[in-house]
């Protein structure tokens, strides 16, 4: 995959991190791809058409076919490609990764919007949720005694989450308040590294350098500008 006379084209923007757990999986499974990156602020005919509900990247359209939200892509991916899988075959198993992923989803990643984007109260709120959260992912870890929430390979949790390894800084930078601890969270800060390390990942990362300017800029324009992009 993708095999001769396939189409596998990506919708992305260059510091989307719901894009990039779609980059990691093509590339951890070898699928080739065309990469076609958009303006958020001139969205293509193609992606409004393509992810006509949210009309958002990534967008995976595979052989005429749109597939939209990062995870279900990933998971589409993870069933017509067998190598590096990312999800378990057992049911129990599986059925666990999905509940975790789907609480990384609501009870952090929710929360780290509001950190980026919003002020005062709010803001202290989301960051208060994301550190809530972080403490039961905490408690998780140090229970599964594995490198990676999947085990000693990354599985869907870890990509879920895995855009934190870059992203945590910069959002307490460009907030300017504190989510997270090392020394509170030693098993996360642990994973964040060997996440790091992963070559595809490595390789696949926005740049804090780039990331900082952009994001201070979208976080000017307030909560209202801000979420319409994000
Ligand atoms: N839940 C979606 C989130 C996608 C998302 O928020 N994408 C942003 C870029 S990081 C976007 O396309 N924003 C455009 C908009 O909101 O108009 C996913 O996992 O794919």
């Amino acid at each position: 995959m993708a095999e001769k006379g396939e189409e596998m084209k990506l919708l992305a923007t260059w510091f989307s991190p719901f894009a990039h757990r779609v980059i990691w999986v093509l590339k951890m499974k070898g699928i080739e791809y065309e990469y076609v990156e958009e303006d958020l602020g001139n969205k293509s005919p193609l992606l409004l058409q393509s992810n006509p509900v949210h009309k958002k990247v990534p967008v995976l359209i595979h052989n005429g076919k749109p597939l939209a939200e990062s995870l279900v892509i990933v998971q589409y991916l993870d069933s017509i490609s067998k190598s590096s899988p990312v999800l378990p075959d057992d049911p129990y198993q599986r059925a666990m990764a999905l509940f975790w992923t789907n609480f990384v989803e609501e009870k952090f990643t929710d929360h780290v919007r509001k950190v980026l984007f919003l002020g005062g109260e709010e803001q202290a709120a989301g960051a208060k949720g994301a550190e809530a959260a972080l403490a039961t992912l905490e408690e998780q870890l140090a229970k599964k005694k594995s490198k990676f929430f999947g085990g000693e390979s990354i599985g869907l949790v870890d990509i879920a989450l895995g855009y934190i390894s870059v992203w945590l800084e910069v959002i307490e930078e460009v907030g300017g308040i504190k989510v997270f601890d090392s020394e509170k969270f030693p098993c996360l800060a642990k994973w964040m590294q060997d996440f790091l390390e992963i070559p595809t990942v490595k390789e696949n990362h926005p740049n804090k350098a780039d990331l900082i300017p952009y994001l201070r800029g979208l976080r000017q324009l307030g909560p209202a500008g801000a979420f319409q992009q994000h």
